[in-house]
């Protein structure tokens, strides 16, 4: 498959003002007739052929300006027809087999409804179409078919006409008054039903809301609409932006391969990000319904109002939706813990990703499949990059550059330079430097050190940006620090300064404000950077204990569980690192000021992804491996070690928690702290663990309680384990969302027969490899559970490979996703690097790979 290149853009040489589409619906054929005004494109070199994308389509009839005409032919997928004239009208009629459309792409049936997923490249799977983000086009669509089968008919904009034809079908025509590219097009037809709730702007426009679901699903959709709502004020409020259509439709999709989708006017979502209630999704769940809600919605003008040029710029969108979903998030939850959620998010997807082989700059230079591309580097680095010029910027004159971006290129297809240079002159910043997060891969590393002198502290930071494919050598980066400097004889904490550095190595003064300074760096996680400070024990305590930043507080914990974890799993003595730990747990336990959502967060471990990433290159000469077989087992040591050290204040927190009724306000953090204290109890006495969460199981009026006890029963080998399983299954069957947690919860287990049970799994009725989320839920999950995955046979290896060699012809753009944690290997010891390079090796010589899996595996190895 052809490479294709950030600096071979060229505009089109055709402009298509107006698109009429015609769709005559049928689940096994579709018929398709679109009608293209087109009319050359004065900013484009011209041309006297009109390409239009297709994707496994062939042409019915193909007209122009009225006439039919056979003088087109195809270049591979495409259509290009010769065009003489400065403006036409092209008419070409397809047919399609939407139930043949196992990738999800283009028009396809799910559950006896038709759907669409046009993103990135999937509307030519419909018709010929220029099918690139920046030609725009006015969209009338008429759709038809048979009544019973799809009473509802959507499309993208507003319903223009409707009516019965007679014959048991019917028609609804639907005109979307805002120009924008073929991936954004949307067309549901459907048995569904609509959870319905006006919005009013702050200009006073009504706005009709529906989420559209299955009969049974509407129950729970209100917390979906709440937070339309609540996205809808929110965006007004903070970035000014109103709503621009008097519908805004939101459709549940049990088939889909992403979480949603933002089609302007009718978000396609998959229904685990709209479908919430107590008895069937975690607090997590509705934070993430929330959040997804949220991020669709912000699209409308990051994405929809503003697009992207070309699929370079994706971060243009991506990474500032995601920017302004979290600040949203923040807004409603509380920021100190969804930063933390946020940062450790960013460093079990995307840090690995940076030191891996699919590293690539938040805006890449080439790719050979797009879908690859939607990748955490995109997404959340994208949003980190955007988050450090608002953190240098300050709120307010953010907000004049963001201003500024949605006035300058309102209506356009723009590029992420349009983005950086609106915020230069709107926020009055110099990013001349900084656009380098835009094109260097690679996480950089920032040193500490310090020395004091006299009443002051010079600090010498130095930073080095590693290496990653085809980018040896790296120039330094605008890098700003949130930090301050605590006194720890004092137990003071010091005022907060923003370091901003630029150059490989630089000293910043501040004056000290007591003795023993103890320096507290990357508050808030100002810059997405990893930080090597030698800092003593004693002072990591101190800042666990007493840093007045929260984020800093939970970082000195992690720093102190990675340095002793990954001395243990290296064979080196961290002698009293354990004790330390226990102590500061302790300290986390009893310290009164601390809420128990914050308390949750500080209990949880370093994740063994981050472990790796933390082992790998560490050492004397900076070239260890990691050993997941070690740190898995350092780990386990560590939390039976707290476990039974804090065993006393463990229970009794436990005890309090339990108190805790579901709605009280302080409930979500209760409902945390018990998972928490289980799955210390598993470690260090499995046998009070099982006990307990089986109780925890039996009582649970909520998925959060009854979820979080039956992941720890899940990974003992105790009779309550199977019961209190087959209970969940009975309870729940036929619920496909909280069937795909009974999945998850089994191959994320700790338990020591995890890969036999997947197997079986796997041959389970409820099994389907045609359905992503169940895909994702049992082999996404086993990839994500490292002594399953990682066991030291390669079993686990082999499981994901054959699982992409199946998936690939069936669904290439999700069998892909499956290639990254094989990717991992020049990182890991090299027994098992040898067994997953194999794997990768078996699938690159597999015949008729998609260009989806082909392009991972071949970097993969490369
Ligand atoms: N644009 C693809 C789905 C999303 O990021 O919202
Ligand atoms: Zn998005």
């Amino acid at each position: 498959p052809p490479v294709i290149h950030r600096e071979d853009y060229r505009p089109f040489p055709w402009r298509v003002p107006t698109t009429d589409l015609a769709f005559e619906l049928g689940i096994e054929k579709t018929r398709i007739t679109a009608t293209l005004a087109v009319e050359r494109n004065p900013d484009a070199e011209p041309s006297d052929r009109l390409r239009l994308n297709g994707d496994g389509i062939t042409a019915q009839s193909v007209t122009v300006d009225g006439e039919a005409v056979n003088d087109w032919e195809m270049d591979g997928p495409d259509l290009v027809l010769p065009l003489a004239g400065d403006a036409h009208t092209v008419e070409i009629v397809t047919e399609i087999d939407p139930s043949a459309n196992t990738q999800l792409m283009g028009l396809y049936a799910s559950n006896g409804m038709l759907c669409t997923q046009c993103e990135a490249e999937g509307f030519r799977r419909i018709t010929f179409f220029p099918d690139r983000p920046d030609v725009l086009s006015t969209y009338r669509v008429r759709m038809s078919g048979p009544k019973e089968q799809f009473p509802i008919l959507l499309c993208n904009g507003n319903r223009a006409a409707e009516g019965e034809n007679g014959d048991g079908t019917h028609w609804a025509e639907w005109h979307d008054p805002w120009p924008k590219p073929s991936y954004l097009f949307a067309l549901v037809a459907g048995d569904l039903v609509a959870n319905s709730g006006d919005f009013t702007t702050v200009s006073g426009r009504r706005v009709e809301c529906n989420i559209w679901v299955r009969r049974e699903d509407l129950a729970r959709t209100d917390h979906a609409l709440e937070s339309l709502h609540r996205s809808m004020r929110w965006d007004e409020e903070t970035f000014g932006r109103e709503y621009d259509l008097d519908l805004y439709n939101i459709v549940a999709v049990s088939d889909f391969n992403m979480g949603a989708m933002e089609n302007k006017g009718l978000n396609v979502f998959n229904t685990k990000y709209v479908l919430a209630d107590k008895d069937t999704a975690t607090d997590g769940d509705f934070d993430a319904v929330e959040g997804v809600i949220a991020h669709e919605y912000f699209h409308n003008w990051s994405g929809n109002r503003i697009t992207c040029r070309d699929w370079f710029q994706l971060s243009l969108k991506e990474g500032f939706t995601v920017l302004r979903d979290q600040l949203f998030s923040q807004d409603m939850r509380g920021e100190a813990v969804k930063r933390i959620e946020d940062v450790r998010i960013l460093r079990a997807a995307q840090f690995p990703e940076d030191a891996g082989p699919l590293a690539h700059p938040i805006r890449p230079d080439s790719y050979r499949e797009i879908s690859n591309f939607y990748t955490a580097t995109v997404y959340n680095k994208g949003a980190e990059v955007i988050r450090m010029m608002r953190s240098m910027a300050g709120e307010e004159r953010f907000r004049k550059g963001t201003d500024l971006y949605f006035e300058r290129h309102d209506g356009e297809a723009a590029t992420c330079e349009d983005f950086v240079r609106a915020i230069e002159d709107g926020a009055g910043l110099d990013l001349t430097q900084f656009r380098l997060w835009y094109s260097q891969a690679g996480t950089p590393r920032v040193r500490v050190s310090h020395e004091v002198a006299g009443d002051g502290i010079r600090i010498t930071l130095s930073q080095q940006v590693p290496a990653t494919p085809g980018q040896a050598k790296k120039q330094p980066m605008v890098i700003p620090l949130r930090l301050a400097v605590h006194s720890k004889a004092n137990e003071t904490t010091g005022t907060e300064h923003i370091a901003v550095l630029t150059e490989a190595e630089q000293v910043f003064e501040y004056p000290l404000t007591g003795p023993d300074p103890v320096i507290s760096i990357n508050r808030g996680f100002t810059a997405p950077v990893i930080v090597e400070r030698e800092l003593a024990r004693d002072d990591l305590v101190f800042l666990a204990a007493h840093d007045d930043d929260p984020f800093a507080r939970y970082e000195a914990l992690q720093e102190l569980a990675v340095d002793h974890l990954v001395a243990a799993a290296s064979g080196e003595t961290s002698e009293g690192g354990e004790a330390a730990l226990v102590e500061a747990f302790r300290a986390i336990l009893a310290d009164g000021t601390l809420d128990d959502a914050m308390r949750g967060e500080l209990m949880m471990l370093p994740s063994e992804t981050y472990l790796f990433e933390a082992m790998a290159g560490s050492g004397a000469t900076g070239t260890r491996k990691a050993d997941p077989g070690a740190i898995h087992a350092a780990r386990e040591r560590l939390k039976a070690a707290i476990g039974s050290g804090c065993a006393e204040e463990l229970d009794a927190l436990y005890d309090r928690a339990e108190e805790v009724a579901f709605d009280d306000p302080a409930g979500r953090g209760a409902r945390k702290v018990k998972a928490q204290v289980l799955v210390y109890a598993a470690a260090s006495d499995p046998a009070k663990a099982a006990e307990m969460a089986a109780r925890q199981y039996d009582r649970a009026d909520n998925m959060t309680d009854r979820q979080g006890a039956l992941m720890v029963l899940a990974g003992l080998e105790a009779p309550e384990r199977e019961e209190r399983l087959a209970d969940f299954y009975d309870r729940y069957r036929g619920n496909d969302l909280v069937i795909d947690k009974w999945f998850t919860l089994q191959a994320l287990s700790l338990h020591p027969q995890v890969i036999a049970q997947v197997e079986a799994l796997a041959q389970h009725r409820d099994f389907t490899i045609r359905n992503p989320n169940r895909v994702r839920s049992l082999y996404m999950a086993f990839a994500g559970n490292p002594q399953g995955f990682h066991a030291q046979d390669g079993a686990g290896y082999r499981m994901i490979a054959d699982l992409i060699l199946k998936l690939d012809p069936i669904n290439p753009q999700t069998a892909a996703r499956f290639v990254s944690p094989l990717g991992r290997w020049r990182r890991i010891e090299p027994k098992r690097a040898a067994l997953m390079k194999a794997e990768l090796e078996r699938i690159a010589e597999a015949d008729n790979l998609s260009r989806d899996t082909y392009e991972q595996v071949s970097r993969s190895l490369d």
